[in-house]
């Protein structure tokens, strides 16, 4: 059996779709979940979402036991975190780092992503559509 993709997202992101639309759309993201499972099917996928660190971490560790790849938008963490840092550092596999708008746009607290270094790619500023895109890849990156 393949093993599964996860996609990991960070905390409000269960909010996605209820408000800031200019930013981050009208899609939910059971929405973006569903697009996922579509734009890659026959692949198996770990989608998840916690408003805690500690949960994220212990998904990154069950991935390294038994995914294939990651996909993560680790949200606020992505500029707080050194934990998932160090959890996503220990992954043998790719990981796409992930993010709905621009960071590189936005104000500077936005710009300065732990997570970048580690990461073997970054979406950023594709809208949820940029889901679609990571999820394909990363398809691509372990078949
Ligand atoms: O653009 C992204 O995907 C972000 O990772 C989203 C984070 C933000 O801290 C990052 O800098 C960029 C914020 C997510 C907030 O969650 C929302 C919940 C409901 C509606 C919109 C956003």
């Amino acid at each position: 059996m393949t093993k599964p993709i996860y996609v990991l997202n960070g905390p409000n992101l269960n909010r996605l779709g209820t408000r800031e639309p200019e930013i981050y759309g009208r899609t939910t993201l059971a929405e973006v979940e569903a697009m996922c499972r579509e734009a890659v099917p026959g692949q198996a996928i770990e989608f998840r979402q916690s408003n805690r660190e500690y949960e994220i971490i212990e998904w990154v560790h069950e991935a390294i036991d038994r995914g294939a790849g990651i996909v993560i938008n680790p949200a606020a963490f992505t500029f707080t975190s050194m934990a998932i840092m160090d959890a996503l550092k220990m992954f043998p596999g790719p990981i796409i780092e992930l993010h709905i708008s621009n960071i590189h746009r936005r104000e500077p607290i936005y710009h300065k992503s732990l997570m970048s270094p580690v990461a073997t790619a970054v979406v950023a500023g594709l809208g949820t559509k940029g889901y679609v895109i990571a999820v394909r890849a990363l398809r691509d990156l372990v078949s």
